[in-house]
């Protein structure tokens, strides 16, 4: 109900009165008062006027359902949202509510996480209201377990087709990062529940710095961390609105990838990649094994092929890190 008022409200850009209200959407001017004032604690700047009604003159910079919404045009990816204003990580609420029954493409979104999580138990920025920090649950009945890795690849896409609409440009380092001059926009972890014969859940965690001003990352990632807002020239840009774009496209590649298989989605993979062509130094996390060789492609299971002076050797994600030759460092 609050969203149909607040959209009501966007929609007539003037005054509309309490008993418009009140008889469009069948319920008493008290109800609507109620919700107008709930709205006001939202952060929503609502003009009361008696005889006039209620006149929308702003709204806050949030990602909750009313602003997503209204923006969003998908059948199921983010037809169910659990909103926060904080979290410690929106991936590991997701794999709760998702262990809970939560529908297919349910989105779990917060403003900001206390405890963002990248791979391998690193960390992930997430400061409030300058990024998109989500998870999306799905419940692909078409997958096996071991395809799990190629939802990263599928998320990929869609960020970059999102950063395209923008106007704006940015590559893929396999597996899960997004780049801009060599800096991370974005970072996937995708993560699974999975029994032998088939897939429970797939949580993917998405983490897109949209708005974070230059000079204001912390130290540590400073020099190796961007924003679509500094790639924009110092503008923002609607956090609702890169969302829904994400969301939509994600939506049509994972149709896509269900219908015609993964391969249309990994041939645009290779068309946006800025890790293949590139020499590379593959570590081994766990062994601490390390190679280097040029990326050459990625297969139908979405792995890297390096091409090494010994042959070409297949690397999983999750196993490793990898290195343009010329930054490599030891981890
Ligand atoms: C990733 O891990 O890139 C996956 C990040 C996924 C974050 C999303 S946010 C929503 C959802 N909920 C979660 O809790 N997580 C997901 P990895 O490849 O391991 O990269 C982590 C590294 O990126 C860190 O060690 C830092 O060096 C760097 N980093 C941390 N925060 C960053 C940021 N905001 N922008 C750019 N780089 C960052």
């Amino acid at each position: 109900m609050r969203t149909r008022i607040l959209n009501a409200l966007k929609e007539a850009k003037s005054f509309v009165s309490g008993e418009f209200l009140a008889d469009n959407f069948g319920v008493s001017r008290t109800a609507v008062w109620k919700h107008i004032k709930e709205l006001k604690r939202h952060g929503y700047d609502i003009e009361s006027v008696t005889g006039n009604g209620y006149l929308l003159k702003s709204s806050p910079d949030v990602v909750s359902p009313e602003e997503i919404l209204p923006n969003l045009h998908t059948k199921f990816i983010g037809r169910n949202i659990v909103y926060r204003e904080t979290l410690d990580s929106t991936s590991t609420l997701a794999k709760k509510v998702a262990a809970e029954g939560a529908p297919d493409g349910t989105l779990v979104i917060a403003e900001e996480q206390g405890a963002g999580r990248g791979r391998l138990s690193r960390g992930w920025y997430s400061p409030k209201g300058e990024g998109l920090w989500f998870s999306l649950i799905l419940r692909p009945k078409f997958l096996l377990p071991a395809d799990a890795p190629k939802c990263t690849l599928v998320s990929s896409v869609a960020v970059i087709r999102a950063v395209k609409a923008f106007g704006l440009a940015a590559g893929i380092k396999w597996p899960n990062d997004i780049l801009h001059d060599n800096r991370k926009l974005t970072g996937i972890l995708t993560e699974m529940s999975a029994q032998t014969d088939g897939i429970d859940f797939i949580v993917v965690g998405i983490g897109i710095n949209v708005n974070i001003a230059a000079g204001t990352f912390p130290k540590d990632i400073a020099d190796i961390a961007t924003s679509l807002r500094i790639m924009n020239g110092g503008k923002k840009i609607s956090r609702a609105e890169f969302l829904a774009n994400t969301l939509e496209e994600f939506e049509n590649l994972y149709l896509t990838a269900q219908e015609k298989g993964f391969a249309p989605v990994f041939d645009e993979w290779r068309k946006n990649s800025a890790t293949l062509g590139q020499r590379v130094n593959v570590i081994g996390v766990g062994s601490g094994e390390t190679f280097s060789g040029v990326a050459a492609d990625i297969d139908e299971d979405g792995a890297l092929l390096v091409k090494t002076d010994d042959g070409t050797r297949k690397v999983l994600a999750g196993d490793v890190s990898i290195r343009r030759t010329e930054d490599a460092v030891s981890i």
